[in-house]
């Protein structure tokens, strides 16, 4: 009695009523008068001094803006800067990573530029590319720009090392292939450096173009890169997509010798995870009680729809984080689905009954049955799933060892406006930032914010041992226009240090 009373007293500092973050806005666009135009944040110590900055830019359409760079005030102190510097303009940027591309040992970044202003009204340019910008390392604006490759509608990218480790490489995954078609196949690239090294100029033929995949995936809306091959003796990066078909793991097996192979290009494989959200599978009539999991749930036997070809919209996945624990690297994964959905699901491993699968591995993506459970809909009434998670990210902010995660929610109101439905009753909380946590094998949850957020960034912007957090709103003209999108800081402040 008494030690499972401790235990229960022994987890109470992790609960998310123990959860404390300091918040300071770093930029309030309506209130400093500022275009409203918001969408991307990274966390890249961009001047090397041990302190995370800010990089902040709008996406989609935008080429007036620019990358905005926010300085930290770091071991100086003082308040971070009232206004940004402007390190590289003229892009209509979506996606960015953050890297050392040039090697000369400060943080770089690659961009996917030439973005149209609304995929939705078809207004994509035919030049969409990507390009990285070399950090001159003195302060300097603007960055010296590098081409390297691309096609139309990029919009997300990894750096990483994909299918060797000695030189970093690029993988670009578009979300269309087509104007005004969001459900054209469109092709995955990896881009390897040329021999002379990553800095080939504008107007050159960039990066070397290698087609990974081109008929597989639709709408590919999230990317996270980690080391998912460690337990099969492979030290490359590879990448869980959340896409229309589902969730995904997309790797190169240099020898082919990784087993577990529903899907097969080449050196390159698809594993499915699940399918993801199916209840509005092709279209948006009214097919279920959205206040909880009515309809079709997830079956682990379902037939993917890698296996069967396109699908219809509003299936699949929109983001999803792969979480560790202190026994499993990859323990849980959360995901909002479907694309651009509102409805908050986590992915566990679970013992699997068969004879050829052992069941719940740890530091594997292999090997597992995951069990679909079904959190919430942000978003009550949507026939069609649509609604506002944008991003979902895992971190220990506890320093625990085991992952929480945090789930951006970027608004649905605008959404609504712009998206293929009316809506229905709109979470009153939402937008916002929730903080979510297992206690007890249960998930709790916190909101952070009601500010929206369309992406998220984590970093220890102190460097106090403890990570923090910064959001920035989303305001896409011609889609989801947040009406005060600001760039809000949360610092950690209950972590053991
Ligand atoms: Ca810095
Ligand atoms: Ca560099
Ligand atoms: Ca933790
Ligand atoms: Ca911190």
């Amino acid at each position: 009695m008494i030690a499972s009373l401790l235990a229960v007293i022994s987890f109470g500092p992790n609960l998310p009523s123990g959860v404390a973050f300091e918040t300071t806005v770093i930029d309030d666009r309506k209130l400093n008068n500022r275009t409203l135009p918001s969408y991307w944040i990274s966390a890249p110590d961009v001047n090397a001094d041990g302190y995370p900055d800010i990089v902040t830019y709008p996406c989609c359409g935008w080429y007036d803006i620019g990358v905005e760079y926010w300085e930290n005030p770091g071991l100086k102190g003082g308040a971070w800067p009232k206004a940004p510097q402007i390190i590289a303009k003229g892009l209509s940027p979506v996606a960015s990573q953050w890297e050392d591309i040039d090697g000369d040992g400060d943080l770089d970044f690659a961009m996917a530029v030439g973005y149209g202003d609304n995929f939705v009204n078809g207004l994509l340019k035919e030049d969409g590319g990507i390009m990285w910008y070399a950090n001159p390392g003195d302060g300097s604006t603007p960055w010296p720009a590098y081409y390297i490759g691309g096609d139309i509608a990029e919009h997300r990218l990894e750096i990483g090392f994909f299918t060797q480790t000695e030189k970093l490489e690029i993988i670009s995954l578009p979300i269309t292939g087509a104007n005004n078609a969001a459900m054209s196949d469109f092709a995955i690239y990896l881009y390897s450096q040329p021999d002379e090294g990553p800095a080939t100029p504008v107007g050159s033929s960039g990066w070397k173009k290698t087609l990974v995949d081109s008929t597989h995936y639709h709408l590919i809306h999230s990317v996270t890169m980690k080391k998912y091959l460690t337990s099969e003796g492979l030290e490359l990066d590879s990448l869980v997509i959340s896409s229309q078909e589902g969730v995904s793991l997309l790797y190169y097996d240099p020898n082919d010798n990784v087993s577990y192979v529903p899907v097969e290009i080449g050196r390159w494989n698809i594993h499915p995870i699940s399918v993801g959200e199916m209840r509005f599978f092709r279209g948006f009539t009214a097919t279920g009680n959205l206040t909880g999991p009515a309809g079709p749930t997830y079956d682990p036997n379902l037939p993917t729809p890698m296996a069967e070809g396109p699908v219809g919209i509003s299936g699949g996945s929109s983001n999803s984080g792969v979480c560790k624990t202190t026994s499993d690297k990859f323990s849980f994964i959360p995901s909002g689905e479907p694309m651009h959905g509102n409805t908050l699901v986590v992915y566990t491993k679970e013992e699997h009954k068969g004879a050829t699968c052992p069941g719940n591995v740890p530091n594997t993506l292999f090997n597992t049955n995951w069990r679909r459970e079904w959190k919430e809909d942000y978003i009550k009434g949507r026939d069609d799933g649509a609604g506002g998670i944008h991003h979902i990210v895992c971190a220990d902010f506890d320093n625990d060892g085991n992952d929480e995660f945090l789930v951006a929610l970027s608004g649905a109101g605008g959404e609504c406006e712009a998206a293929y439905a009316e809506c229905g009753d709109v979470i009153p909380e939402s937008p916002g930032l929730v903080y979510y946590a297992y206690a007890n094998g249960e998930l709790e949850k916190k909101w952070l914010s009601h500010s929206s957020a369309a992406r998220i960034a984590v970093a220890d912007f102190d460097q106090d041992g403890c990570m923090d957090i910064a959001t920035t709103g989303y305001h896409a003209v011609g889609y989801y226009e947040d009406p005060d999108p600001k760039t809000i800081l949360f610092t950690n402040q209950f972590c053991k240090k």
